[in-house]
Order: structure tokens, then C-alpha cells, then sequence
């Protein structure tokens, strides 16, 4: 015992020198960390430089640019699509959202540096938007805007484009001479027939979001 405590460390160097390594631990963290940040950083400009030269028509998608994949909204509604930038996939960094009014989002999202279509709307039928709720971020599919029906599904993505979760929750009142539904119309959760109180706490749970809005907070 008094070998060992001649050759080795006194309790004092012991603890010093956990100490100095505790600090160099600390220390190798903040700066992996940093790495990493300015390595997500160099990503996340890359993909905006992407997006960017997508809007300015200095790169097409599939043969077009932007201004001919848009014309119409000129041509339609005599107006000119709006752009945004959301986090749709949940990966961290925010995809291009381009607003077409009436059938809602063209989204894009930039994938091993490449632009590709995440999910657009489909006519008037299938508006597409965006919600959160449950924790996560939805792609909708929503018609809330023709008689009868209220028809809402919603998709979750992950960063490679995969849908992970779909949820649709419908109301249905096609008799209904007022369009509006009542205790007696039908209501569906994924398929499955559930009460209007339970459609109404469905539908409360899940929050349209106006990117534009999120980001001036
Ligand atoms: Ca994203
Ligand atoms: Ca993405």
C-alpha cells in the first residue's frame, strides 16, 4: 500500500488530472460541435443556393424552369406564385414552398444535391398545405371548399421522401341542404367511423400553417 501510494498520483494530481481531462472531453465536444454546425451550415447554403437558382430560372426541373412551370398562375389568376421556406420533412433544414393560390403548395426539397417535387396539390379537390400537430409536420390534401364533404388527409415525410404515417379525417354531409354537417352526417378517421365530437378534437389537434407567418415570428 505505501508502494502505491509513493509511485502514484496523490489524490490531489489524481484529481487534477480528471479535471484536465473533463476540460479537454468539454472541449473536443464544442468544437465537433462546431464542425458540425458549420458543416450543416455549408449544407443548408447550398440547398438555398439551389432553391434560389431554381426561382431565378437558372435551373430547371425536368426540362422547365420555374417561370414556365408557373406561367399559368399568370395566365389563370393574373397573379405571380408566392415562395417560402419551411421545414416540411422534419430534417432540419427548410424546403421551398411555392404558393399556386388556389391548389395550394408546389413543395420542393433539395436531395443529394439535387431539386426534386416533394408533393403538390392536385386541382381544387386536393389543396395542398401544410399542418403540425401529434409533434410532427404534415403534407395536406385537403377540400374544404366544395359542398358536402370536408376532406382532410395528411402526410408525414422523412428526409428521403418516404411517407412514414398518412391520417385522413373526413366529414361527409352530402344531403345537407345547408352544407353544413351535423351529429347525423358521417365521420371517418382513417377509415374508421367516429362521432363529430371526435372529428372536431381530430381536427383541433392538427394546425393549418402559414409559413410566410411562422417566419416573421
Ligand atoms: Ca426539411
Ligand atoms: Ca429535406
Amino acid at each position: 500500500m505505501i508502494i502505491g501510494e509513493t509511485i502514484g498520483d496523490s489524490p490531489q494530481l489524481s484529481h487534477r488530472k480528471g479535471f484536465m481531462m473533463t476540460k479537454i472531453k468539454v472541449l473536443i465536444c464544442i468544437a465537433t460541435a462546431v464542425i458540425m454546425a458549420a458543416l450543416n451550415g455549408c449544407g443548408m447554403a447550398a440547398d438555398d443556393k439551389i432553391y434560389e437558382q431554381f426561382i431565378n430560372d437558372e435551373l430547371e426541373l425536368d426540362g422547365r424552369t420555374f417561370s414556365e412551370i408557373f406561367s399559368f398562375m399568370q395566365e389563370d389568376f393574373g397573379m405571380d406564385p408566392t415562395t417560402f421556406y419551411y421545414d416540411v420533412d422534419e430534417d432540419g433544414k427548410d424546403e421551398l414552398l411555392v404558393s399556386t393560390m388556389f391548389y395550394g403548395y408546389n413543395i420542393y426539397d433539395v436531395r443529394d444535391g439535387e431539386l426534386v417535387l416533394l408533393d403538390c396539390g392536385d386541382g381544387t379537390t386536393a389543396v395542398c398545405g401544410v399542418y403540425k400537430g401529434n409533434g410532427h409536420v404534415y403534407v395536406s390534401h385537403s377540400d374544404f371548399t366544395h359542398s358536402g364533404r370536408k376532406l382532410l388527409t395528411l402526410t408525414r415525410y422523412d428526409k428521403k421522401g418516404n411517407v412514414v404515417e398518412t391520417i385522413s379525417i373526413n366529414a361527409e354531409y352530402w344531403d345537407s341542404e345547408d352544407d353544413v354537417y351535423d351529429e347525423n352526417s358521417d365521420f371517418t378517421y382513417n377509415g374508421q367511423k367516429i362521432t363529430m365530437q371526435e372529428y372536431e378534437d381530430y381536427m383541433n389537434s392538427y394546425v393549418f400553417i402559414d409559413p410566410d407567418s411562422e417566419k416573421a415570428n
